[in-house]
C-alpha cells in the first residue's frame, strides 16, 4: 500500500490503496516508517508524499469506525493517529505533500502534518467528518486554524464541504498550485522539495500561531458559531464538538489542544448520531449494488431525452435533465398547459438566480436545453423518455402504447408514477425490457432521491443505465421492486394512516407535526401532505382500493377524504390540513379540522383522549418499521439500508437517526414488537407484526445486527 522510491536525492513515498487511498489500518504507520527510512537514508535530502491513481487520500478508512464499540477504543484510535502524524511532522528533513483529486478528513490532516503542500488546481481539500457525525480526530482541529485561521477552519469542519484547491491556497492551507496532470504535480513537488532541502529551517504547522493572533477575536468567532448552531434546527453533537476543539486550539498549546480534540472525537465516535451517519455512508454505496445487475453491465449513453407531461413533476424533471446538460423535449397535450409548464420552470430558475444559486447565463443555457412541444416529433431520436402524465393508469397505458410505437428500439421508457403497476405499462409498450420506473420526489429538481422501479421484464442494461443516469442527474438512485406504492409510498401510506387515526383518538394536526419535526423530519405528515396535495393522496388511496383490495385491511379514517370533498387540497388551494393566507406558505392551524376529527371519532365511537407525544412518535415510527420489514420480506427492497436511503433522501428522514430501519434498531426490535402487540390490543387488530420483524426481535437481533 506504500511505495518508497529514491531519485536524485528525493524520496518519493506513494500511497497506493485503491479506490480512494483510504488510510486503513497500518497505512499511516507504513507512511511513518517510510518517512523514517528517508530520514535515515543519507542520500535523501527531502521527501515527497503523493497518492497513486486519481486521488491523494479520502481520509481514514471509515470501516474502522464500525469496529469501535467503546470510548476507550475510540480514544486509542485517535491517539494512534496523533502519534503517527507527530512523528511525520517532527521529521528532520522537509516533507512536501502533493495533492491531486481529494485530500479529505485524515487525508488533509496527514497533508497538514507535512511541511509544505502543493496541489493541482483541480484538487479539493476538506474535513467532511461532520457528515459522519465526527470531528477531525488526527489533529485537524489544531493544525487547520494555524494555517487558515479560526473562521475558515470552523466553516470547513462544521459545513463539511470540500473546498477547491484555489480557495485552500488563498486561505493558506496549500502553498503552491500546479495546473495539469499528476505527473506535472509530481515534478512540481520534487522541485519544491529540492528547494526546501537547501533552505534551512523546516516550517511545522504545530509551531505556527493560531490566526487571528488576537485571541479575543478568535474566541468571539467560536462563540458566534456556537450561538448560530443553537439557531439551526437540529445541530449535531459533532458541530458543538468541532467548535470546542477549535476553541482549544486558541486557548491551549498544541499538545494540550490535541488531547482535547481526542476526547471530543471519542465522544462523537461512540454517539448514535455518528453510528447512524456511518451506516448511511455505506448504505448509500451498497444501494448501488443491485442483485442481477453485475458490475460491468453495459449501459446506454443518454445524450437526448424527452418528458411527457409538463405539470409540476414533468417540469421539475425537465429542469433536472437541463441542469445536467442533457437536451430535453417537453411535451404536453395543449399549448396552454405547455406554456404554464414553461412559465413555472422559468419562475423556478428566476428564484435560483435571485438567491444567487445560479447565474443569468446559466439560466438561459438551461432554458435553451428545454424544447416545449405538443407533438411526438423528435421522439424517435431520443435515448430516454420519462412519462409524467396525470396519475391515472388508463392514461399512462395509452401513453406507453404510443411510446412503444414511436421511439427507437433501444430507447429507455421510464414512468414517474409513484404507485402504479410498471408491468402494465411494459405490456402496453410491447418493450418490457426497456420499461422502468423513475419515481422522482417533489420538487423533482431539488429532492435527491430517484426510486428506480424494476418491472418483471426490465432488462439489466435498462437498470444499469438508470443507475448511471441517476448519478449524472445528481440523484441517489435506489432500485426497488414493483408493488403498489413501491417502497417509498407503500410505507408512507402506513405512516399517514396512523397520523389520521391519531387525530380521531384526540391528537391534533399541529401536535403531531410538532412531534415529527421535533424528531428531525423537515415537515410533519400533515404539512407534507399539504405540500404534495391531499387530492394526490386521495387518488392513491382510491387506486389502492380499486387495484387489489390488498392493504385495505385497516380502518380508513374518513377525515382526509372529507377535506378533499371540501376542495381542501392543501397549499395549492389555500387550505388542507392547515389554512394559508393568500400567497403565503405558512401553515395556520384551522380548528375546523379538529372539529371534523371529533365528529368522525364520535361517529366511530372512539373515546377521545390526550395522546402523549411519545405515543405519536412510537406509532408513526413503528408503522414505518413494520411495513419496511414487510417490503424487505416480500423482496421489494434488497436491503434494509436501501429503505433507509430512500427515506432520508426522499422524505428528509433525519440522517443522524439513520433512517426508519436503523432507528427501529436503536429503539430495539423487541420494544418495537411489544408496541405492535400493544397497539393490536388497544388500537386495532390491523396491527400485525411482520414475520421478519417478529423473528429478528425474538432472536434479540435487529435489521442490522447479525
Ligand atoms: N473509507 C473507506 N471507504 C471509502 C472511503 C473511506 N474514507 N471513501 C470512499 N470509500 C469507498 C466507498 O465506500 C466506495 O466503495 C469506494 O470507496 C468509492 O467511493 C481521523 C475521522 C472520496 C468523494 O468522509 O466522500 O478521516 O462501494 O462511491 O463518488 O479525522 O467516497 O466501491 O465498495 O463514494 O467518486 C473522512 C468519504 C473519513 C470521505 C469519492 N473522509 N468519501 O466519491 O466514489 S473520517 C470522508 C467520499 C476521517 C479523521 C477522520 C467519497 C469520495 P465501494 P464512492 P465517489
Amino acid at each position: 500500500m506504500i511505495r518508497y522510491e529514491v531519485g536524485d536525492g528525493i524520496a518519493v513515498i506513494t500511497i497506493d490503496n485503491p479506490p480512494v487511498n483510504a488510510l486503513g489500518s497500518g497505512v499511516l504507520e507504513a507512511i511513518e516508517a517510510a518517512v523514517a527510512r528517508g530520514i535515515d537514508d543519507r542520500s535523501v535530502q527531502a521527501i515527497v508524499l503523493i497518492g497513486a491513481g486519481e486521488t491523494f487520500a479520502a481520509g481514514v478508512d471509515i470501516n474502522i469506525f464500525t469496529t469501535m464499540t467503546t470510548r476507550e477504543q475510540s480514544l486509542a484510535l485517535s491517539e494512534a493517529f496523533h502519534t503517527s502524524l507527530k512523528n511525520i511532522e517532527t521529521a528532520s528533513k522537509p516533507i512536501v505533500v502533493a495533492i491531486h483529486g481529494n485530500a479529505l478528513g485524515g487525508g488533509l490532516e496527514l497533508a497538514m502534518s507535512c511541511h509544505y503542500r502543493i496541489a493541482l488546481s483541480s484538487a479539493r481539500v476538506g474535513q467532511p467528518e461532520i457528515l459522519l457525525g465526527l470531528i477531525p480526530g488526527a489533529g485537524g482541529t489544531q493544525r487547520l486554524p494555524r494555517l487558515c485561521g479560526v473562521p475558515f477552519a470552523l466553516d470547513m469542519c462544521i459545513d463539511g464541504k470540500p473546498v477547491p484547491a484555489s480557495r485552500a491556497h488563498a486561505a493558506g492551507i496549500v502553498d503552491q498550485l500546479v495546473d495539469g496532470s499528476r505527473d506535472a504535480l509530481l515534478t512540481g513537488a520534487v522541485a519544491l522539495a529540492r528547494a526546501r532541502a537547501g533552505a534551512g529551517a523546516i516550517r511545522r504547522t504545530r509551531e505556527l500561531r493560531v490566526a487571528p493572533q488576537d485571541v479575543h477575536a478568535a474566541l468571539a468567532a467560536c462563540d458566534d458559531r456556537r450561538a448560530q448552531l443553537g439557531k439551526t434546527s437540529t445541530p449535531l453533537l459533532a458541530s458543538y464538538a468541532a467548535v470546542d476543539a477549535i476553541k482549544a486550539a486558541v486557548t491551549l498549546p498544541f499538545d494540550a489542544g490535541s488531547a482535547r480534540e481526542r476526547e471530543l472525537f471519542a465522544d462523537c465516535l461512540v454517539s448514535t448520531e455518528s453510528r447512524a451517519l456511518v451506516h448511511l455512508f455505506f448504505a448509500e454505496r451498497e444501494a448501488a449494488k443491485v442483485p442481477g445487475v453485475p458490475k460491468g453491465t453495459p449501459v446506454r449513453d443518454i445524450r437526448r431525452a424527452a418528458i411527457v407531461g409538463a405539470g409540476t413533476m414533468g417540469g421539475g424533471i425537465a429542469m433536472t435533465y437541463a441542469n445536467a446538460g442533457i437536451p430535453v423535449l417537453l411535451k404536453d397535450m395543449d399549448d396552454a398547459a405547455l406554456q404554464r409548464g414553461m412559465a413555472t420552470i422559468r419562475r423556478n430558475y428566476d428564484a435560483s438566480v435571485a438567491k444567487g444559486r445560479m447565474t443569468a447565463d446559466a439560466l438561459e443555457r438551461a432554458m435553451g436545453l428545454i424544447t416545449p412541444t405538443t407533438s411526438y416529433d423528435g421522439f424517435d431520436a431520443v435515448d430516454i423518455v420519462v412519462e409524467a402524465v396525470f396519475e391515472d393508469l388508463a392514461l399512462k397505458i395509452s401513453t406507453f402504447g404510443d411510446l412503444g410505437r414511436i421511439t427507437r428500439h433501444d430507447c429507455v421508457l421510464a414512468s414517474n408514477t409513484s404507485t402504479l403497476d410498471i408491468d402494465a405499462l411494459a405490456r402496453a409498450s410491447g418493450r418490457g425490457s426497456n420499461v422502468i420506473g423513475h419515481h422522482f420526489f417533489s420538487p423533482a429538481n431539488v429532492m435527491k432521491l430517484l426510486e428506480i422501479v424494476r418491472g418483471r421484464d426490465t432488462g439489466p442494461e435498462t437498470i444499469a443505465t438508470s443507475q448511471k443516469l441517476a448519478k449524472r442527474l445528481g440523484k441517489v438512485g435506489v432500485v426497488v421492486g414493483n408493488c403498489f406504492g413501491f417502497v417509498a409510498n407503500r410505507m408512507l401510506l402506513q405512516y399517514l394512516r396512523e397520523s389520521y387515526l391519531l387525530l380521531e383518538e384526540g391528537a391534533t394536526v399541529a401536535a403531531i407535526d410538532r412531534v415529527m419535526t421535533g424528531f428531525g423530519m423537515p415537515v410533519g405528515p400533515f404539512g407534507m401532505e399539504d405540500i404534495a396535495g391531499l387530492d394526490v393522496g386521495a387518488r392513491i388511496r382510491e387506486h389502492l382500493r380499486s387495484s387489489s383490495g390488498a392493504g385495505t385491511d385497516w380502518p380508513e379514517s374518513e377525515i382526509a377524504n372529507r377535506l378533499v370533498e371540501m376542495g381542501r387540497f392543501g397549499q395549492k388551494t389555500g387550505a388542507g390540513w392547515y389554512r394559508y393566507e393568500s400567497g403565503s406558505r405558512t401553515p395556520l392551524v384551522d380548528p375546523l379540522v379538529d372539529t371534523l376529527a371529533s365528529e368522525l371519532s364520535a361517529r366511530r365511537g372512539i373515546a377521545r383522549r390526550v395522546v402523549p407525544d411519545e405515543e405519536v412518535l412510537a406509532r408513526l415510527s413503528t408503522a414505518l418499521a413494520n411495513e419496511g420489514a414487510r417490503v424487505l420480506e416480500e423482496g421489494y427492497a434488497s436491503r434494509a439500508g436501501d429503505i433507509d436511503v430512500i427515506y432520508c433522501y426522499g422524505f428528509g428522514f433525519p440522517r443522524y437517526r439513520g433512517g426508519p430501519m436503523f432507528y427501529a434498531d436503536t429503539v430495539g426490535l423487541r420494544t418495537v414488537l411489544a408496541r405492535i402487540h400493544e397497539y393490536r390490543e388497544r388500537v386495532g387488530d390491523y396491527w400485525k407484526p411482520t414475520p421478519l420483524l417478529e423473528k429478528l426481535a425474538t432472536a434479540g437481533r435487529g435489521f442490522y445486527t447479525t
